[in-house]
């Protein structure tokens, strides 16, 4: 399924495998850390310090309960840390305390997130974009009915788990949302 999305165009590859054992989810991270050093693609792993850091992933993405960058920066050193991010006021925080990245959403409603933020308007997602020092990436909901919604806003990156991950076609559906978001 990695390898697909790399071939379909993805530039990004992050480990979120929330309820696999430890040791499952550190053979497949070294499989996927083989296959993006490969291919030239970032490899980030969601959550995990340790597991980003054994790994030797190319960061680590914190979401509002785990982790404060705060702890996480003395070990990641100059790796990328990434802060998932619900609000204007959460973006703002996360921008401030150092995170190389921000996640916002949910975008849209999105059914794979068990515990998940109200929407974000596209117009939050827009107004922290502009006022950002790093880049914003878009998440929730997101498939290849409503992308263009956030492309035509101005909206060109973006994460995507069930869109992707439910396509016949992997590779396919991967390269045909890149291409929207190319298509700005
Ligand atoms: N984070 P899908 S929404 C992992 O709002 C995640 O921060 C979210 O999956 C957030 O593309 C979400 O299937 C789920 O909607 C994204």
């Amino acid at each position: 399924m990695i390898a697909a999305q790399i071939r379909g165009g993805a530039d990004v590859i992050q480990l979120r495998e929330k309820n696999m054992p430890k040791r499952q989810a550190l053979v497949l991270g070294l499989a996927i850390r083989k296959l993006t050093t490969q291919e030239g693609i970032l490899f980030i792993v969601n959550d995990d310090l340790d597991l980003a850091l054994i790994l030797e992933a190319d960061g680590v993405h914190l979401g509002q309960d785990d982790i404060p960058i705060q702890y996480a920066r003395p070990l990641l050193k100059d790796k990328i840390i990434g802060i998932s991010t619900h609000s204007l006021d959460q973006a703002r925080e996360a921008i401030d305390s150092g995170a190389d990245y921000i996640g916002i959403g949910p975008a849209f409603k999105t059914e794979t997130k068990i515990k998940t933020d109200p929407v974000v308007g596209i117009d939050v997602i827009l107004e922290i974009q502009e006022s950002s020092s790093v880049p914003v990436i878009a998440i929730g909901g997101i498939c290849k009915k409503n992308i263009g919604l956030l492309v035509n806003s101005g909206i060109q990156r973006v994460a995507i788990i069930s869109d992707i991950l439910s396509s016949k076609d992997i590779e396919a559906k991967t390269r045909a949302l890149k291409e929207k978001l190319g298509s700005v």
